[in-house]
């Protein structure tokens, strides 16, 4: 199993987490943004990250590997059977990957990625636009967290995994759910990352991080 892109993105953490929820070994393969490394352009078709490549079945994007991996390597199951928490867990995950990351990542991107791993200037109107739309996000999180377990019925699911991911890259941009104004999603965000999955995945993240951005620790 190979699965390629930084664990910066929080779309390739979501990936990885799941894999090490399953007991999955795999090896880093590189590509993300800005890449002319044929073996990535190769297999992801608009050079985006992560791309799964398990045993020649190659498939990119995050909700798509955590759906196949989740069919293919069942135990345990992150993404629930009843259909009430299945949909419910979908919302967490597309709300975690299309308005959360889309929010995030215009600070992502234009305060670290670009400028310094990509030399591109930033757009600080753009990072101070994905500011502005913070506070509602986060308030969202908060209406939904739980005050114990997780966020959809009684198992850990893609729903905490995909949400979670993205508050760990924005820590990266100075972000993090902070206690005081958002207890519950404080909370329920050190129960994700002491997950021994979320270990494994940030001790493999500090390593990456230390090598490409010494000044930043893994969030
Ligand atoms: N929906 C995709 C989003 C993937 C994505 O946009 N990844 C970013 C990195 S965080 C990327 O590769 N961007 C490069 C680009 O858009 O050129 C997923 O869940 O995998």
């Amino acid at each position: 199993m190979k699965l390629y892109g930084a664990l910066l993105s929080p779309f390739v953490r979501k990936a990885a987490v799941v894999l090490a929820e399953k007991g999955l070994e795999y090896t880093a393969a590189r590509g993300g943004p800005g890449s002319t490394d044929p073996e990535f352009l190769a297999v992801s078709p608009f050079a985006k990250i992560p791309v799964l490549d398990d045993d020649g079945f190659i498939l990119p994007d995050s909700t798509a590997i955590v759906v196949y991996l989740d069919a293919q390597y069942p135990d345990p199951s992150l993404i629930p059977a009843d259909p009430k928490a299945r949909g419910q867990a979908m919302w967490f995950d597309e709300f975690g990957d299309t308005i959360f990351a889309v929010s995030g990542l215009k600070i992502l991107f234009n305060r670290l990625v670009g400028p310094k791993l990509l030399g591109k200037p930033g757009d600080e109107a753009l990072a101070l636009e994905g500011e502005a739309e913070l506070p509602r996000i986060f308030e969202y999180i908060e209406s939904v967290a739980p005050e114990a377990g997780w966020l959809v019925g009684n198992a850990f699911s893609i729903a905490d995994i995909t949400v979670a991911s993205m508050l760990c890259t924005l820590a990266y941009v100075g972000y993090g759910p902070n206690a005081a104004a958002y207890p519950k999603t404080a909370a329920w965000h050190a129960r994700v990352t002491a997950r021994s999955s979320w270990n494994a995945v940030a001790g493999r993240e500090a390593a990456l991080m230390r090598r490409i951005l010494p000044d930043h620790a893994a969030g």
